[in-house]
């Protein structure tokens, strides 16, 4: 039974930490990642990423207690094990708000953005896949 309950519990707390992590207003998310109590909201711009083209992600960062830090965006092709050719800029701008520019998929496949956050002293990394054509 108490093992059952602590279950339960952790069921509420990550639901709990789903419904705080609101987008801002103005700021419909193209993604939601979420994984040991850390969600990351995020969208790119230009909305449609181009190959060979400089695009921004935008990102929305919640968290347990503490807020975590967003500390790095990257992305790589896992098939080709390499990574981009640019190293994005990444920019807080406050309230668990991030910008990072300065990303280009230089090759048509699949790519793994992915997102370090360190909060608690534990850092997550949460990914997504983007096929490019
Ligand atoms: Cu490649």
């Amino acid at each position: 039974m108490i093992r059952a309950a602590a279950v339960v519990a952790g069921l509420v707390a990550s639901v709990a930490i789903a419904e705080a992590c609101e987008p801002p207003s103005g700021f419909t998310p193209r993604g939601r990642l979420e994984s040991a109590g850390v969600v990351v909201l995020f969208r790119t711009l230009p909305p449609v990423i181009a190959l060979g083209r400089h695009f921004s992600v935008e990102a929305v960062v919640c968290g347990d207690g503490t807020p975590p830090a967003l500390t790095r965006v990257d992305a790589r092709m896992p098939e080709h094990r390499h990574g981009m050719n640019y190293r994005p800029t990444l920019a807080s701008k406050g309230g668990g708000r991030y910008v990072a520019d300065g990303l280009m998929f230089h090759m048509p496949g699949r790519w793994e953005l992915s997102f370090d956050v360190e909060g608690g002293g534990r850092r997550t990394r949460l990914a997504t896949d983007v096929v490019i054509d």
